[in-house]
């Protein structure tokens, strides 16, 4: 057999399988995740670039959207991003031995009750619509209400929302969130930007 043949044979499969996912988070001023749900398989690497704003990117459950699942769920932390920012920052990390969906919002004053939130892998019976739709009436109820009820039935499809999304958590690779891309312009700190 050839060298040239044991190369591709080798590199073409691992090259196809390790995708870099690039989500913007917080694109021109909106409140958003950009796209808001993306399909990853495992090994690929998901990096969430903060370009506005004071968001986090933090992992939840399909039941609680709007509520971190554990001291162990990922969580970027707050990303300040100054107006005219000359840099900003990335928050990565790769998909490790996860199965089933990942859920995340941004846990930032009430973004995640407007909708700030982003899924992995969402399903036909666990949708992103879904999802955001009980984040954005999770926040607004003032005593308990159908919708939580609601919210709380659709959840006990999964397995066990304390042991599965943990799992999750604890095997994706926590990359850290210092790297820093250059941007035209000079950074001024203004304030508190909610
Ligand atoms: C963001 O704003 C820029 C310039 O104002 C525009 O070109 C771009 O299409 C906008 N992007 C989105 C996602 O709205
Ligand atoms: C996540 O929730 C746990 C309690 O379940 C809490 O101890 C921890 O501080 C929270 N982490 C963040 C980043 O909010
Ligand atoms: C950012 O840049 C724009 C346009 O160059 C300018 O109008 C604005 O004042 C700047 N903001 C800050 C906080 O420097
Ligand atoms: C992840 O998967 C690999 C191989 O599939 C296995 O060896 C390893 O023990 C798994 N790690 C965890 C934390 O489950
Ligand atoms: C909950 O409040 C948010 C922010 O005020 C709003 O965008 C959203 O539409 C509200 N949801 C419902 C179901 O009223
Ligand atoms: C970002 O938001 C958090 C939570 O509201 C706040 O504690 C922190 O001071 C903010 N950072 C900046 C630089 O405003
Ligand atoms: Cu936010």
């Amino acid at each position: 057999m050839h060298f040239s043949t044991l190369i591709a044979a080798f590199l073409v499969p691992a090259t196809a399988l390790a995708a870099n996912i690039i989500v913007k988070v917080g694109n021109n001023g909106t409140l958003t995740y950009d796209p808001p749900s993306v399909t990853a398989v495992n090994g690929d690497v998901i990096s969430f670039q903060f370009l506005s704003k004071n968001h986090t990117l933090t992992q939840s459950t399909f039941a609680t959207p709007c509520q971190n699942i554990s001291a162990n769920g990922l969580d970027s932390g707050f990303q300040f991003v100054p107006p005219n920012a000359t840099t900003i920052s990335q928050y990565s990390f790769t998909m490790t031995n996860v199965s089933g969906p990942l859920w995340f919002y941004c846990r930032q004053a009430n973004h995640c009750q407007q909708g700030m939130v982003f899924a992995v892998n969402p399903t036909a019976q666990k949708t992103f619509a879904a999802f955001q739709a009980n984040a954005m009436a999770s926040g607004n109820a003032t005593t308990t209400s159908g919708s939580a009820t609601v919210s709380t039935a659709a959840a006990t499809g999964t397995s066990s929302p304390s042991s599965t999304p943990a799992a999750n958590a604890a095997s994706a690779l926590k990359m850290g969130a210092s790297s820093a891309m250059l941007l035209s312009g000079v950074g001024l700190l203004v304030g508190l930007v909610l």
